[in-house]
């Protein structure tokens, strides 16, 4: 168990979601608006690099461990996309039914559904050690976006097994199927 542990993400529906995750893995979580820390640029090409360099940069600023997410909605038919740039394709307003909007678009036609949400975690700890994994969870594109809860891409996506969307199920569902859910049971495992 850690003393303190940074969370380092801007994104408030992430760190709603990493309460339910985190449990005892510190006595104690600051977040970077608390230490009023900025977030870095997202230059890397995967979201393993991402995690990596957002994960760093708070543990260098702050000398704590810090636990940082990259994640994104991976579309078959377009070839992964949006994925790394899933919060890009929503614009400077963080408008996600435009970016929904476009996946349908850019879809048209296609027979293939298949979707994935891709959750990379990096733990960066203070010695300069990083801790790394990356899960999945696959399922099924829907349109028109369904439901009312989650966040982001959550109302055009089916899990696998399921026949409501990441929107529609309640959060504590989401929360044991999604790829944060993985993520965070691998990264424990690793600790
Ligand atoms: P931080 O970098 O500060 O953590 P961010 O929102 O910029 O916050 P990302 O760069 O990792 O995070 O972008 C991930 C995007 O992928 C996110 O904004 C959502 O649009 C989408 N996404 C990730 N997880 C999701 C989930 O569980 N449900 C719906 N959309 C999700």
């Amino acid at each position: 168990m850690f003393p303190k542990l940074l969370l380092a993400t801007g994104n408030a529906h992430k760190l709603e979601e990493f309460k339910s995750f985190l449990g005892d893995m510190a006595a104690e979580y600051v977040t970077l608006k608390d230490l009023s820390l900025p977030e870095p640029d997202e230059t890397g090409t995967t979201y393993i690099e991402n995690a990596r360099l957002k994960a760093v940069a708070a543990m260098q600023a702050s000398g704590l461990p810090a636990l940082a997410d990259d994640s994104g909605f991976a579309v078959e038919a377009l070839e992964g996309a949006p994925g790394i740039y899933s919060a890009r394709w929503a614009g400077s307003n963080k408008d996600f039914s435009v970016a929904m909007k476009r996946v349908h678009d850019e879809m048209g036609h296609e027979v293939n559904r298949g979707a994935a949400f891709i959750c990379a975690l990096v733990l960066a700890l203070p010695d300069g050690k990083l801790i790394e994994v990356q899960e999945r969870a696959t399922g099924e594109i829907t349109w028109p976006p369904r439901g009312e809860h989650g966040f982001g891409y959550d109302p055009m996506f089916i899990p696998q097994g399921y026949t409501q969307s990441f929107a529609e199920i309640p959060a504590e569902v989401k929360n044991k199927i999604s790829h944060r859910a993985l993520a965070f049971r691998a990264l424990k495992e690793k600790l």
